[in-house]
């Protein structure tokens, strides 16, 4: 059923549930006491950032991020290392004994916490080190909070930076690009990790880059250089079968930019009977083997950046995707082989209007889509997006903090800041409500009740979600419905294998007719 346009626009938004330590970082003690100084001793942080409650809670703790598990795996002897993941929330990150070297990620929606975090690491006595995204698109802003500034992929500046540490000759500014053979680089340390609190600590990555290069895209930022590379497929999945985990999220920007690769990934991976999620553009389908091969070797979810139903939209943001009147053909594609979709949506591009909202939540509910992300469209620094917003003097602000795509940051084109705020919060009202939830559950009857759990657990459980993340409790909670499910799909791959390859004729071409297996399950990848 089309939904009535200006909907979203006669429908109040709720107040949410959004606890003090879910919106403000931990106070740090300014007491004048000067701790031990440890010396080869270095601390990772990452650091606070507020959270939006129209998403889940669980997102952020579903797995973690790759960037500090993968520096510290390059700590060289006789160097120890810790982590410190300040939206666990336990408090305030260590500092006693006092670390050598603190090193810090720092995204622009976090920087101001990260400078915090860094004068008073640097007050005490420690270097600390600036890295991550925000360091690479704005070196300027970023250089007098830090000792050392790593621009760039750190697995390679890390082992320097400590080196010239202990000899006494740090310097200011250290950069390398992603240029080098993925395959040589270490693994990431994840025993640092605190394994209770999140859902699974195998976040892993297997390629780096995208075939595309969109206008918004951070991989677009000036002066990242970021050719498309792969790890070898046996590589990762012994690293993946190393951490023990039955569930594993991919964190490429695009795991099927090479469609080789991809087959040779699933190949690998379907020996070792993990369950597994990751992003991929929707071109993948263009292969309909590899859907199947995705979901034999145990994908459950998939998130794609359908970015917008405006063909006209997807143009000016220079993205090569298919059309948009082909799409639902093509989440057909992924449901017919078990495998959930997370689509993920930017809202107030300059061809969206008031109706954008009603029409996009009409569509996810008539493709059934398991979950949807909104982002509002965010100009990040360094991007072409910035770039013509800045020079269409379209900025409304540069206050960081709020270029998190949960606030608008710019002056849409036919819509008010205003509208468009409103009809974001709507769509996170409308499709996380339990009726829009019903309406998209799997045709499969087995899997109706795995996603109607999942989604009361994902969806409308941020209450729970505080109460398990304050008290580390998300593994536990979550290990006996991710072990159920691993086995489930066991069982559903046994049958899929069975059955004809949805998308292709008889003679194996692929054909645009409608396919017959049907399944679903639970799974999906949440970021
Ligand atoms: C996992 C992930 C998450 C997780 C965990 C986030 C967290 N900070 O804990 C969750 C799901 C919670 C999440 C949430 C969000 N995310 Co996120 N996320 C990712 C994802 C998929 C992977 C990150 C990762 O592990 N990368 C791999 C590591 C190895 O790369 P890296 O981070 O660049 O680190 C390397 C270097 O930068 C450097 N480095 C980094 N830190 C440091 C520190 C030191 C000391 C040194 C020496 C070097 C160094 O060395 C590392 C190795 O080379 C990325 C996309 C991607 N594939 O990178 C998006 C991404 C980082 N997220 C993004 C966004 C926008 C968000 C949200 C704001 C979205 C939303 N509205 O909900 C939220 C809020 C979180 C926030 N404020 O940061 C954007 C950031 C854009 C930007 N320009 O800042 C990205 C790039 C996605 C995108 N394509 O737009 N995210
Ligand atoms: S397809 Fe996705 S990951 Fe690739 S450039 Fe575009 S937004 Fe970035």
């Amino acid at each position: 059923m089309t939904l009535d346009p200006e909907l979203p626009f006669r429908t109040r938004i709720s107040p949410l549930f959004l606890p003090r330590e879910m919106a403000e970082p931990p106070p740090l003690d300014h007491g004048a006491t000067r701790p031990n100084l440890k010396r080869r001793h270095a601390l990772l942080i990452n650091p606070f950032y507020p959270k939006d409650p129209r998403t889940s809670f669980g997102k952020h703790v579903l797995t973690p991020t790759l960037a500090l598990t993968s520096v510290a795996g390059a700590t060289p002897a006789p160097w120890t290392v810790e982590y410190f993941d300040e939206n666990l929330l336990q408090g305030r990150p260590p500092a006693d004994p006092l670390p050598e070297v603190v090193g810090i990620t720092v995204h622009l929606t976090f920087a101001q916490r990260a400078y915090e975090l860094a004068r008073w690491y640097r007050e005490r006595g420690s270097f600390v080190v600036l890295g991550g995204l925000h360091a690479l698109s704005c070196p300027e802003e970023v250089a007098p909070h830090a000792d050392a500034l790593a621009i760039g992929d750190g697995v390679q500046l890390w082992p320097e930076i400590l080196r010239d540490v202990e000899a006494g000759r740090l310097r200011p500014h250290y950069e390398a690009m992603y240029e080098t053979d993925y395959r040589l680089d270490p693994p990431a340390r994840r025993t640092l990790l605190p394994r209770d609190s999140f859902l699974t600590t195998t976040s892993v990555i297997a390629t780096r880059g995208c075939h595309n290069r969109c206008g918004f895209c951070y991989l677009a930022t000036n002066g990242l250089r970021m050719p498309y590379r792969m790890r070898d497929a046996e590589q990762v999945a012994r690293e993946i079968s190393d951490d023990g985990q039955a569930y594993v999220v991919f964190i490429d920007n695009n795991l099927g930019s090479r469609r080789e690769y991809l087959h040779e990934l699933c190949a690998a991976l379907q020996k070792i009977g993990i369950i597994w999620s990751a992003a991929v553009t929707l071109d993948v389908t263009d292969d309909p083997r590899l859907i199947r091969a995705m979901a034999l070797s145990g994908c459950t979810g998939v998130f794609v950046g359908f970015e917008s139903l405006s063909d006209a939209n997807i143009q000016h943001a220079r993205k090569r995707s298919p059309r948009a009147d082909d799409y639902a053909r093509r989440v057909r594609l992924f449901h017919d082989n078990g495998i959930q979709v997370n689509g993920s949506f930017v809202l107030g591009f300059d061809d969206d209007r008031r109706d954008v909202f009603a029409r996009t939540a009409s569509w996810i509910e008539e493709n059934r889509l398991e979950c949807a992300t909104f982002h509002i469209l965010t100009p990040y620094p360094g991007t072409p997006l910035f770039r013509e917003m800045e020079t269409a003097d379209r900025l409304l602000h540069r206050d960081w903090s709020r270029y998190d795509t949960g606030h608008v940051v710019f002056r849409p084109k036919h819509l008010t800041p205003e509208e468009l705020l409103h009809g974001y919060h709507w769509m996170y009202q409308h499709l996380f409500s339990w009726p829009s939830i019903w309406q998209r559950r799997p045709s499969d009857v087995r899997a109706v009740a795995p996603y109607l759990a999942m989604s009361l657990l994902y969806k409308k459980s941020n209450r729970f979600w505080h109460f398990l993340i304050k008290h580390r409790l998300t593994h536990v909670a979550w290990h006996p419905l991710v072990e159920w499910n691993r086995v489930r799909h066991q069982g559903f791959r046994r049958r899929l294998a069975a059955k004809p390859i949805p998308g292709l004729d008889p003679c194996g071409v692929p054909s645009q007719a409608e396919s017959s297996v049907r399944a679903g399950t639970v799974i999906s990848a949440g970021v």
